[in-house]
């Protein structure tokens, strides 16, 4: 049984946007069976064992399949995408699916959605976070539109079938929903966007949180 390592009882600022999502999204679309082991963010339970057997930094989202442990989010989808049988199987096909993982992962959420996300949340009081956040956002509108131009009038990053690349873009993009602006040079993006979180694994993925142990008020 596949177990994957996810939090509870975080900031509301970050529901929808920690990323064991990204986990739970692509189990829901694997079809896979799997099992959550929810841990109390609040009380750092995932920098203890298990999770910290699983993964060295202490971090969300981990997997566990059998004796098989694996951390990162990136990979964890992957693996997911791979073991239903739901990724390429050619090499270029691989390399494109690489290609877009690494996009995602690169080039949009570091110095990029994630730090958006960082200025308008726990950065909001920092020394320069007018004039850097106004860097960030500019950026982000002009790889948007660069976004924008590679998407065309494909459904999803690799054509027509939705895969493990979307699960990461579609993710990080989320980073930055304080922001919309950044779609105003990229409608395809935004559409995009849409289109993914319209998915039923999606909104499957996010009833899963429901699961996770309620906090007394
Ligand atoms: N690159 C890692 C980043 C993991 C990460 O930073 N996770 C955050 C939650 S979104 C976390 O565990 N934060 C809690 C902490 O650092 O104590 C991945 O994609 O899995």
């Amino acid at each position: 049984m596949i177990t994957i390592f996810g939090a509870y009882n975080y900031p509301p600022i970050v529901d929808g946007i920690v990323r064991h999502h990204r986990a739970l999204w692509a189990a829901e679309e694997s079809g896979l069976q799997y099992k959550v082991h929810w841990m109390d963010a609040a009380k750092a339970e995932h920098r203890e064992m298990p999770n910290r057997g699983i993964n060295p930094f202490g971090k969300i989202p981990s997997l566990q399949d059998g004796d098989f442990k694996l951390f990162e989010s990136g990979a964890i989808v992957n693996y997911l995408f791979e073991k239903a049988g739901k990724a390429p199987r050619d090499l270029e096909g691989r390399a494109k699916l690489a290609q877009w993982c690494y996009a995602a992962l690169n080039t949009i959420e570091p110095l990029g959605t994630f730090e958006i996300f960082l200025w308008d949340t726990f950065w909001r009081e920092r020394v320069g976070r007018d004039e850097r956040r106004t860097e960030v956002v500019n950026q982000m509108r002009a790889r948007m539109a660069e976004l924008d131009g590679a998407l065309g009038s494909k459904a999803y990053l690799l054509g027509d079938e939705f895969s493990a690349a979307d699960v990461l873009m579609a993710t990080v993009l989320t980073f930055a929903r304080s922001e919309p602006t950044i779609y105003e040079q990229g409608p395809r993006v935004r559409a995009y966007l849409e289109r993914c979180q319209a998915r039923p694994g999606f909104q499957r993925a996010v009833a899963a949180q429901s699961g996770a142990p309620k906090i007394a008020a």
